[in-house]
């Protein structure tokens, strides 16, 4: 079968939720892939930074077999001897108390707003039902219909109501707006430290910062969504951390099993995350001896690898060098350690066109909205490997 075939079979069969390029992956080393013929190209999206350690790092394979052929599931009706060890590893990596496990990033979220809910009504006395969370404009949290009431992208929203009620959307990157929103029933503010899928945006100097002290000022809880920019992404294990900022709770996803399995985790303090009653909430595969196995194999090699240094050095250099370009294509270029948006102008044709001839040269890279490439390869890219794409990068954007 080639590269059309596969593509058919998806058309046949698939449900058409997605406009990938048409590019069929097959294999995956490190930062590179390779599609059904033979064609090698640097993954420049890593997963949506889930793949941050490598594509099948050997570590991480190596943990996944050997704990496929022992349990892979025993369900949160029993025990295992992973997930303990599991929960160890984070709260000493990440100075949390508490975590709960998940799957997807969307169900960390959704867990995220229950445990804020149930807060605010048992520890803060907001009346029942009244419970509001502060969230931003452009947010992007997931795809659930509770996540999608607050959003503010129509496109995600408008044929799934009706609406989850409880959420207050203020612009992004602005504290007095935050300050003007909170009322006497403001459960949480719930951001992003950087605004991944809406193009990269990355908030002014403080603002992390003064969310904290605001909310520690107001009673509120405040919920940093790390599922992108967490676990050394933005070259700190957390976004929030270039603030000096501890948010009261931070969810985390994506490379936290460095793309090979499903898993989330909400991490917060025992004041919070003890709220939850035996039973209350949970899931099938949350917490399960395989996810678990996996996450720690993907915790060690980010800390081993000093992978946040990396991004950061990595990155320092990628952003500099994008910038050094000659195009009157590129309206910005902005982002932190190895999370990169690079805008172009309206006038360039969008951004899809540049991937796809990107993906023509060897890379492989995706556009978010309309108009901003994102680059995001995985932190053990090879600075040679980096080198290679800048000149393919100044090449296209320059057509
Ligand atoms: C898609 C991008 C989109 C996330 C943040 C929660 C979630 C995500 C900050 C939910 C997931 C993924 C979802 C995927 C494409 C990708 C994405 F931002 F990464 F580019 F959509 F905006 N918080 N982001 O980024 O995690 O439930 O997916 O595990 O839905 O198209 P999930």
């Amino acid at each position: 079968m080639n590269t059309q075939d596969y593509i058919n079979l998806e058309a046949e069969y698939g449900a058409n939720n997605y406009k990938p390029l048409d590019v069929v992956l097959n294999g995956g080393k490190g930062a590179w892939v390779t599609d059904v013929e033979g064609k090698r190209y640097l993954d420049c999206l890593s997963g949506y930074s889930a793949v941050n350690q490598g594509h099948c790092h050997p570590k991480i394979v190596q943990a996944s077999i050997d704990q496929a052929q022992k349990i892979g599931l025993t369900s949160r009706a029993f025990r295992n001897d992973k997930m303990g060890l599991f929960f160890k590893k984070l709260v000493e990596l990440t100075g949390y108390e508490m975590v709960l496990p998940m799957n997807t990033g969307a169900e960390a979220v959704e867990t995220a707003i229950k445990v804020a809910r149930k807060w605010a009504y048992v520890s803060k006395g907001v009346p029942k039902y009244e419970a509001e969370i502060i969230v931003a404009e452009g947010n992007f949290h997931g795809r659930t219909t509770t996540i999608v009431s607050f959003s503010t992208e129509e496109f995600y929203k408008e044929m799934f109501g009706p609406f989850t009620p409880g959420f207050v959307i203020v612009p992004y990157g602005d504290i007095e707006a935050i300050k003007a929103a909170i009322t006497p029933n403001t459960a949480a503010i719930m951001i992003e430290p950087i605004q991944g899928e809406n193009g990269v945006v990355v908030p002014p100097d403080g603002y992390l910062k003064q969310i904290a002290e605001t909310c520690h000022e107001n009673n509120v809880l405040f919920i940093a969504d790390e599922i992108q920019t967490g676990l050394c992404r933005t070259g700190k294990w957390f976004a929030c951390q270039h603030e000096d900022v501890h948010p009261d709770i931070t969810v985390i996803g994506k490379a936290l099993s460095g793309g090979m399995y499903p898993i989330s985790a909400v991490l917060s303090s025992k004041e919070v995350l003890g709220l939850f009653k035996p039973g209350e909430h949970g899931s099938t595969f949350g917490g399960s001896p395989m996810a678990a196995a996996i996450g720690i194999a993907a915790l060690e090699v980010l800390d081993e690898e000093n992978l946040a240094e990396r991004a950061t050095e990595l990155g320092k250099y990628f952003m500099s060098e994008l910038r050094k370009i000659d195009t009157p294509a590129v309206k910005e270029i902005r982002g932190r350690g190895m999370l990169i948006g690079v805008e172009l102008f309206p006038e360039a044709g969008g951004a899809r066109r540049y991937c796809e001839m990107l993906q023509d040269e060897g890379i492989l890279a995706k556009e978010t909205h309309d108009h901003v490439i994102r680059f995001a390869p995985a932190l053990v890219v090879e600075k040679n490997d980096l080198d290679w794409a800048l000149a393919i990068i100044a090449d296209v954007l320059k057509r």
